[in-house]
């Protein structure tokens, strides 16, 4: 019995009984082709789940297909048990039978070179002596085995499973690739551990690896978030006019800039978060943000970013002085006044009236008149609609399998009832943070106050 130095583990069974779907599962690939077309899997394929403390290798295998024949070659061309090994070696160097039996020869490969087995069976299906020649097939290599029951569709036939598989497995588990979760997947890895204890010690430093790995991940999530909300809550759109009634004529073109850029901003971060559980592939559609009716803004606006006071002051000091001494002036308020705003207000003039600022112009160009502006959103709620949005995203994608290829939607969500979840100091530091967001006001520990949320099962 051949060893690998690193822990590897051959997926096999029958076809169409979820080995793909428990290979992309575990590993958390997602390109892993799944599909209830039978021999969906053509060719052995390793695959990597790596962490800073060691890596194990998965080996998704196209099913059994002609079990029974194969058993009957290893008899052929066996003697007794002593030679097994020998013959399950010429079975999968011998040409012919690569040609004939190619799907066992394409499973058996990894297995006979050193990979521990995980047999994968249907539990919502019955057992039947069809399964025979596999798992005897399987008992020849003499590698460490272990049985997954499946229930694919339900766990009708579970014990009659169990029963049977007892006799050729020393351990037997269920699993589902669709519904176990993060912890469920570690509790499986970790009885890999029995299968071959010259593994055990990196199966655990795999295992706390993923663990570390998945802390990390939380940790990013919130930090998206706290962007999210940081961008959101300061967000605004304004475009400038000469007149007020222009600037009120362009709400509409204004409001739909502010609106799509909340929208796409809100997609990114969920795009980003699925990068981070490498889901990239799964879609998803959100709803349409509901935005306060009262965004908008129409203003006074005056060149440079100055207001009128400023304005007028550094048009006065212009006068008399140079562009060097405009900008200091000012305080380099504009980095337009020191090429063309010292030369230019200073020839227009020592003075000129606030009142008539908004009609002088520079080469044409108006001093100031109204913009109209969308944001940013200074209702309480706000953030809150944001977290509650992005929460349930989260939720819904830290407990999406890889094997699940479904698309994530926002279903109602009750957000409020989560809050309450939070103790006293955790909910008031959440509000209070949200409240200096729409207020403008930074909040220098936003990460901290909202973990308590990412907590929440
Ligand atoms: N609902 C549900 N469907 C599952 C589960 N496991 C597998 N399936 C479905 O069963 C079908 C076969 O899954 P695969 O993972 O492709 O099976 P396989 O054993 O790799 O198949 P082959 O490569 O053809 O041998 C797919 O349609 C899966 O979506 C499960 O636990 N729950
Ligand atoms: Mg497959």
């Amino acid at each position: 019995m051949k060893t690998n130095t690193h822990p590897q583990f051959a997926v096999v069974g029958h076809p169409n009984k979820g080995k793909s779907s428990i290979v992309s599962t575990l590993s958390h690939d997602q390109s892993i082709a799944i599909s209830n077309r039978s021999g969906t899997t053509e060719h052995a394929t390793t695959y990597t789940v790596e962490t800073h403390s060691g890596y194990y290798e998965l080996i998704d295998t196209p099913g059994f297909q002609r079990p029974t024949r194969v058993l009957k070659w290893l008899n052929e061309h066996c003697q007794n048990a002593s030679e097994r090994a020998k013959t399950l070696y010429e079975f999968i160097s011998s040409p012919q039978c690569q040609e004939e039996f190619r799907d066992e020869v394409e499973l058996l490969t990894p297995i006979v070179n050193g990979a521990a087995i995980l047999y994968v069976v249907d539990g919502s299906r019955p057992y039947g002596v069809e399964y025979e020649s596999e798992m005897e097939i399987l008992r020849w290599t003499g590698q460490p085995s272990m049985a997954l029951i499946n229930p694919i569709e339900n766990g009708q036939f579970v014990d009659e499973w169990s029963s049977a598989l007892a006799q050729y497995f020393k351990s037997v588990r269920l699993f589902n690739p669709f519904n176990a979760d993060f912890d469920k997947q570690i509790e499986l890895l970790k009885t890999f551990v029995y299968l071959n204890p010259q593994w055990a010690d990196s199966l655990n430093r795999i295992t706390d690896g993923l663990v570390n790995k998945r802390h990390s991940q939380k940790s990013e999530s919130i930090t998206i978030l706290a962007h999210l909300l940081e961008d959101l809550c300061a967000h605004q759109t304004h475009q400038k006019a000469v007149t007020k009634t222009q600037a009120t004529k362009l709400k509409p073109v204004v409001m739909k800039n502010y609106t799509q850029w909340m929208k796409t901003r809100e997609h990114n971060a969920i795009e980003e978060l699925l990068a981070l559980y490498c889901h990239s592939k799964t879609a998803f559609s959100l709803k349409d943000l509901d935005l306060p009716p009262d965004l908008f803004d129409c203003e006074e606006w005056y060149a440079w970013g100055l207001n009128k006071k400023q304005l007028v002051s550094a048009s006065t000091i212009a006068g008399a002085a140079s562009g060097a001494m405009l900008d200091a002036a000012i305080a380099g308020s504009s980095l337009m006044m020191g090429t063309i705003g010292g030369g230019l207000i200073g020839a227009t003039g020592a003075w000129i009236g606030a009142n008539s600022l908004l009609n002088a112009r520079i080469k044409g160009l108006p001093l100031g008149g109204f913009q109209a502006k969308i944001g940013p959103i200074t209702n309480r709620n706000f953030p809150f609609v944001v977290i509650g949005r992005f929460l349930h995203l989260y939720q819904q994608i830290i407990n999406l399998n890889h094997a699940d290829r479904r698309m994530l939607t926002q279903s109602t969500f009750d957000f409020q009832k989560q809050l309450e979840l939070l103790d006293t100091d955790a909910r008031k530091a959440i509000f209070n943070g949200c409240n200096r967001l729409v207020k403008q006001k930074s909040v220098n520990n936003l990460d901290e106050l909202l973990l308590p949320l990412f907590n929440l099962k």
